[in-house]
């Protein structure tokens, strides 16, 4: 469903639309599911007691979980933002606790957040992005030991960026190495909305950093800021372009998902959705929160995928054509709320339910990692 028939039908239409809709996917999903299976394909490429109908589940019983990072060797490291730990799921599906970031004090929105791995001159980093009592800030410390194995050393936590500002909400927290080698920071406006589109002010922005923090070269104000006006960023992700989106809730009007330029103003708090304003840029997308919620979003074998809270899916599009191709939603309702999303092993979507941090209906095994059905885009 595009967003511009969103804008133009009332919401009572819009679900009716989306039950038709719906239904229809759930028919292909059952033809694809019976066609495979009388090819004799094996449906699920990591089968497990718990695996049905093409999708495994890969981790389950997590606590409040908000950041996946997807590992070479088919591995992931999952955050969990209440109590600060960051867990590994082997490849082969054990799921154990690497360690706990010092030093997270959590509460509303704030705690641990995302997580990004980097090699760096022979020492692999974990970057977390975490509350403080008084600021949000992204740290690194070395990822030592084997796959099975992989521990923190959290004796040798290095500050990146801190004094982004924190509050009960609008935290931000999503954090992502660019394909220019940069870490970009994606933050919320702390509740000063005013204060959004101020340079001075790290919330409400994406920030650019170099891997050890300093402003990056070539950044648009010559700080680490590298776009103003938003109210409260959740998802990064690079298309094969090489361009940035980010995804970002609205307040109750319209969620974003926006296409990143250098400099550029996304008008929050002056703007919200399609304002078609000459001081700042529109969004790509628009959703109602009630249908997205969106925070973390991928990019899985030229497809964006948008992981939706409140909307209880996956929207999934085509960014090389974003003015027309058809927004599509995935596993509506199949999961609950969904956090975030990544590529697996395999160029398969992997998705991070979001059901036990007291806003969703936790179901058998919640939270969990899942790789869902194989779906085409
Ligand atoms: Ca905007």
């Amino acid at each position: 469903m595009d967003s511009g028939m969103l804008e133009d039908i009332g919401c009572e239409e819009a679900d009716m639309r989306r039950d038709h809709r719906s239904a229809r996917l759930a028919v292909a999903t059952a033809g694809v599911a019976a066609m495979l299976a009388l090819a004799g394909c094996t449906v699920s490429s990591t089968p497990s007691p718990s695996s049905s109908e093409g999708s495994s589940t890969l981790a389950t019983g997590l606590q409040a979980p908000w950041s996946i990072v997807v590992l070479d060797d088919g591995g992931a490291l999952i955050s969990q933002r209440g109590d600060g730990k960051v867990l590994e799921v082997t490849a082969s599906g054990q799921l154990r606790t690497a360690g706990t970031v010092p030093g997270v004090v959590s509460g509303g929105e704030a705690g641990l957040n995302g997580l990004a791995v980097r090699e760096i001159d022979g020492i692999r980093w974990l970057y977390a992005y975490h509350a403080t009592e008084e600021d949000n800030r992204v740290v690194r410390m070395p990822l030592s030991g084997e796959p099975g194995s992989l521990s923190l050393d959290t004796g040798q936590v290095e500050d990146v960026v801190t004094g982004i500002p924190r509050a009960a909400n609008h935290d931000g927290g999503r954090i992502a190495f660019g394909p220019d080698g940069m870490l970009y920071i994606g933050t919320g406006d702390a509740g000063q909305r005013e204060r959004a589109r101020d340079r001075a002010y790290l919330g409400g922005k994406i920030l650019r950093v170099t891997p050890d923090g300093e402003p990056a070269p070539g950044n648009p104000f010559g700080t680490a800021v590298y776009s103003i006006g938003h109210r409260n960023v959740q998802g990064l992700a690079w298309d094969d372009s090489g361009a940035l989106w980010a995804s970002e809730f609205g307040q109750d009007t319209w969620d974003e998902l926006n296409r990143i330029e250098a400099g550029g103003d996304y008008g929050w708090p002056d703007h919200e959705g399609k304002a078609g304003a000459a001081d700042a840029i529109d969004p790509i997308a628009v959703w109602k929160p009630a249908d997205a919620s969106p925070s973390g979003i991928a990019m899985v074998d030229g497809t964006l995928f948008i992981a939706a809270l409140r909307g209880e899916r996956v929207w999934a599009f085509d960014p090389s054509h974003p003015e027309t191709e058809p927004w599509r939603a995935r596993f509506t309702e199949e999961y609950g709320r969904v956090r975030d999303v990544a590529a697996g092993p395999g160029g398969r979507l992997w998705l991070l339910t979001n059901n036990t941090d007291g806003r969703g209906q936790p179901r058998e095994g919640d939270d969990r990692l899942v790789q869902p059905a194989f779906v085409e885009g």
